[in-house]
């Protein structure tokens, strides 16, 4: 059987990550590309030298040819400018749009038949960009986003009650900007409602409050690291998120993962990319898992697809 192979399309803070997570989970071989030259070979040699020392085989090579993604099973595309202090994910959209143009062409034209996991911001519009370029089915063309704010949910909910992160379970939905969409009913620690275990610890109105603030910070988690690194945005957190995607897909795991995916109908919205629970095999992005929503919380979700669809028709 042939190995999977793997092309990540932008060799920067993310594209770099995800190749070493790639390598050493031994998820197939390895292509990064990127437009500067040298920055793609240097980290991919750099990775290939650390293999003896980990243990894993597998083949990575850095381009700045697209013709050497040809046939990837799986692309995962983290060209584009990250933020900087003070900017809105939005803000990129202009600059990222170009870049996203000519992804999605080099895509199309070398690896037709690959899934592809979109990171690059504004995640929901460079998803819904890069699905129309391509052409590839809805089913094929994802964004990572929720992986990661539930990741973030779900880490400050285990530092806040003192519990092991592995058995905290958060979602959130919506788009990926300061509207999304926590959600506090469907999140527990095995199994128990985190409300009720947050009620335990500090009584009903303390534990809204702090639950309150836990919310506030996942929405904004991703501009808290940008504060602090200053020069660009989080890095290790969404290549982990997205490496969680490919794997599910390529070892046909149908893994439960929030994905912004191309709804028809499902939450009440038809023909836009939102983040919502999916479920990840071979077939890509095989079946929106439905949850039934209360008022306030579709009253959240309206709002943050309200934002995504205006967000969506400023592209060109
Ligand atoms: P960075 O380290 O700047 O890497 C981006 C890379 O893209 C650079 O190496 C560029 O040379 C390369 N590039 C630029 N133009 C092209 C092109 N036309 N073709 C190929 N490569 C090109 O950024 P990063 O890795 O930190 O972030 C990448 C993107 O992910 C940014 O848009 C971020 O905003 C975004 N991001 C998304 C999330 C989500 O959870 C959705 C989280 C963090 C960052």
């Amino acid at each position: 059987m042939a190995r999977k192979k793997i092309a990540l399309i932008g060799g920067g803070q993310i594209g770099g990550v995800l190749a070493q997570l790639a390598a050493l989970r031994e998820l197939g071989d390895v292509v990064l590309f990127d437009i500067v030259e040298g920055l793609p070979q240097g980290k991919t040699l750099d990775i290939a030298e650390a293999a003896p020392v980990d243990g894993f085989d597998v083949s990575l090579k850095g381009t700045n040819s697209y013709e050497d993604i040809k046939g990837a099973d799986v692309v995962i595309v983290t060209a584009g400018l990250p933020r900087k202090p003070g900017m809105s994910r939005d803000d990129l959209i202009s600059v990222n749009s170009k870049i996203m143009t000519s992804v999605a062409e080099g895509i199309k034209q070398y690896a037709p038949n690959a899934f592809v996991i979109v990171i690059s911001n504004p995640l929901d519009a460079m998803v819904t960009l890069c699905q129309r370029i391509t052409g590839f089915p809805h089913k094929r063309v994802v964004g990572q986003a929720g992986v990661l704010d539930s990741a973030r949910f779900a880490a400050f909910i285990a530092w806040e009650l003192g519990v092991s992160v592995k058995d905290v379970t958060a979602v959130t939905l919506g788009g990926h900007g300061d509207d999304m969409v926590p959600l506090v009913r469907y999140t527990s620690v095995c199994g128990v409602p985190v409300m009720e275990l947050l009620e335990q610890k500090y009584g009903a109105a303390k534990a809204a409050e702090v639950m309150a603030a836990m919310v506030k910070r996942t929405r904004g988690a991703g501009g808290e690291v940008v504060a602090l690194l200053k020069t660009g945005s989080a890095f290790y957190s969404p290549a982990s998120s997205a490496i969680a995607m490919a794997e599910s897909f390529l070892k046909d795991q149908k893994r439960v993962l929030p994905t912004c995916a191309f709804l028809k109908g499902e939450f009440g919205v038809d023909g836009l990319y939102v983040g919502v629970p999916v479920v990840i095999g071979e077939g890509g992005a095989e079946k929106v898992l439905q949850l039934k929503l209360n008022a306030e919380e579709q009253a959240m979700m309206d709002k943050s697809v309200k934002a995504v669809r205006e967000l969506v028709a400023t592209l060109k």
